[in-house]
């Protein structure tokens, strides 16, 4: 069997969908969803198997204007992301309106295809989100829209959600395989180690639990991660992780009344980790406040962010 393989990087604003697609595509979750916007902060690979092919995918973390020395970091992993790839995926909403014909693009995805024009890489426009759109004609326009920016080798209206359109996809991806050996064994589908997808799991709950700007300034820091046997020889595997936030006041938030908050996030966070690991999990959970933590390099590069 002649082996064939190809990098393909995922990439476009944030809150799009990237990290939705590559799980659907992976038909696993390897990478946190969440509706608020630069969820995904590094970037995560994902590998895909199928017979002689391997398709390595890269999510990235949404393009955005940077606030914070975090941002940056965000920023320059979509640009190591593309690094060394075979293909782009460039992921847009299809609820994007456009008010006039000359509206221009989000600057974010004006900005990734200045890149990928930069880079000469191929690429593949990706309309998410169909699921939500009302008429199917709008398709036309969005299209266009960004046909006249690049010259895509295709543009593939799906939903990750439902995961209408993407036989299609994969079919254009296989197109850039070329032969190759597998650079990953066949069972692999992430370079995440078990423990940053524990640590992740925490901060999706988080996530999704908390509003404004408090999920946003969240590093979830797992301090302890160990299999042992209980008393009665069934396994567990024991989670223990600091929360690491930016104020006294978002501190409060995260615990909540009587602690209810935090002890609604480690119940919904031991449900995925016994799914994950597929034994009894033991979740333990601290707030700590690390002010103005997203603006120093030691504090990120401790918690994985750089
Ligand atoms: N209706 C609908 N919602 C979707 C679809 N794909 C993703 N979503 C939702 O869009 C939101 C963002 O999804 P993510 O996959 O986290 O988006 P992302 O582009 O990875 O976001 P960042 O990591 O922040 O850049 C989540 O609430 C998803 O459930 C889709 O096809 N249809
Ligand atoms: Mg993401």
């Amino acid at each position: 069997m002649k082996e064939k393989s190809a990098f393909i990087t995922i990439i476009g604003r944030p809150n799009v969908g990237k990290s939705s697609l590559m799980n659907k595509l992976l038909g696993q979750k390897i990478a946190i969803v969440s509706n608020k916007p630069q969820t995904t902060r590094t970037k995560i690979m994902g590998i895909l198997t199928k017979e002689e092919t391997q398709l390595v995918f890269i999510d990235t973390p949404g393009f955005h204007k940077p606030k914070n020395v975090l941002d940056k970091n965000m920023n320059k992993a979509v640009g190591d992301g593309m690094a060394d790839v075979d293909a782009a995926v460039l992921v847009v909403e299809a609820v994007t309106r456009f008010k006039t014909d000359s509206e221009a693009l989000p600057a974010a995805e004006i900005e990734l295809i200045k890149e990928l024009k930069k880079r000469k890489l191929k690429a593949i426009l990706v309309i998410n989100k169909i699921d939500l759109l009302q008429k199917k004609e709008e398709l036309f326009n969005i299209i266009l829209k960004y046909n006249k920016e690049f010259e895509f080798d295709a543009v593939v209206p799906l939903s990750a959600r439902t995961g209408d359109g993407l036989e299609l996809l994969l079919s254009e991806l296989n197109k850039y395989a070329k032969p190759s050996p597998h650079y990953f064994a066949e069972d692999d589908v992430t370079d995440q180690p078990e423990k940053v997808m524990v640590a992740e799991m925490i901060r999706e709950k988080l996530l999704r639990t908390l509003d404004k700007e408090v999920p946003h300034g969240i590093a979830v820091d797992l301090e302890r991660f160990v299999e042992r046997d209980t008393v009665n020889g069934q396994p567990i595997v024991e989670v223990e992780a600091t929360i690491i936030c930016e104020k006294d006041s978002h501190k409060g938030i995260i615990i909540g009344k009587n602690g209810a908050v935090l002890k609604k996030i480690g119940t919904m966070a031991r449900f995925d980790i016994e799914k994950f690991f597929g034994i009894k999990a033991n979740v333990k959970l601290w707030v700590k406040v690390k002010e103005d933590w997203r603006n120093r390099q030691g504090l990120i590069h401790t918690y994985g962010l750089d």
